[in-house]
């Protein structure tokens, strides 16, 4: 599925409604009017079970690389767990390591993710890798050719044009089962906690501390270097 955006992936799931409608009339045949709270009850059991979350990022570019682009995650309890990331402005023909940031998955009300200011970067002005990581956290999530397991896989490579279309999924039930895998068992939804994430995507060309078009005479492809963040936000 790399490097192919596929919008069709994001359809809102009609099954949903049919669902819902069905447990309404199953509900209002089984009990009377008398007990019309129990069936507000299923109604609203269905809707949780069905229940999608979606969050958003917008990616603004670090170490001035004019980077930009937007990230959603969507997953439904009991169902998918989605990934998109569509960025502009990165180096062509290159891989690009791209990940979920955060700070922890033990805790259930985790230190909220930033992105760093380029103050961060110190004297020589390039905001490496560990300089950004009081603010943005360690690695959760790489986002690569396959979310489950949480191991590296492949980065997708952006195309002649500097473009990545990213876009993987798992079930949720898969994600959680690798997050507990990497932590302590005892993980549970409230872990994944994404409105206190960040995502991260790395990648450039580097000469004197600054970032440079590839290639520039002695410039280096640094693949850690930080080049775009955006914080998760969820989409009600
Ligand atoms: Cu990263």
């Amino acid at each position: 599925m790399k490097n192919n955006f596929y919008p069709g992936a994001f359809k809102k799931h009609s099954s949903k409604v049919v669902k819902l409608f069905t447990a309404l009339m199953m509900s209002a045949f089984l009990f009377s009017c008398e007990q019309f709270n129990d069936v507000e009850e299923v109604v609203d059991k269905v809707k949780e079970e069905q229940e999608a979350r979606t969050f958003v990022a917008e990616l603004g570019g670090l170490n001035n690389s004019g980077v930009t682009g937007e990230v959603v995650i969507e997953y439904m309890k009991d169902g998918q767990f989605e990934v998109l990331v569509k960025a502009d402005g990165l180096v062509p023909n290159m891989v690009h390591p791209q990940h979920i940031h955060g700070f922890g998955f033990m805790d259930k009300d985790p230190k909220n993710a930033v992105c760093p200011p380029m103050s961060a970067a110190g004297e020589d002005g390039l905001l490496t890798l560990p300089e950004g990581l009081p603010f943005y956290g360690p690695v959760l999530v790489p986002l690569d050719s396959e979310l489950v397991p949480l191991t590296v896989q492949e980065f997708p490579m952006a195309n002649a044009n500097g473009m990545i279309s990213y876009i993987e999924f798992t079930s949720l039930k898969a994600m959680l089962m690798a997050i507990d895998k990497s932590n302590d068992g005892k993980q549970s939804l409230a872990n994944l906690s994404l409105e206190d994430r960040v995502i991260v995507l790395h990648g450039a060309y580097v000469k004197d501390n600054m970032i440079v078009p590839p290639g520039t005479e002695g410039a280096e492809y640094v693949a850690t270097l930080p080049v775009a963040c955006g914080e998760l936000v969820e989409v009600l």
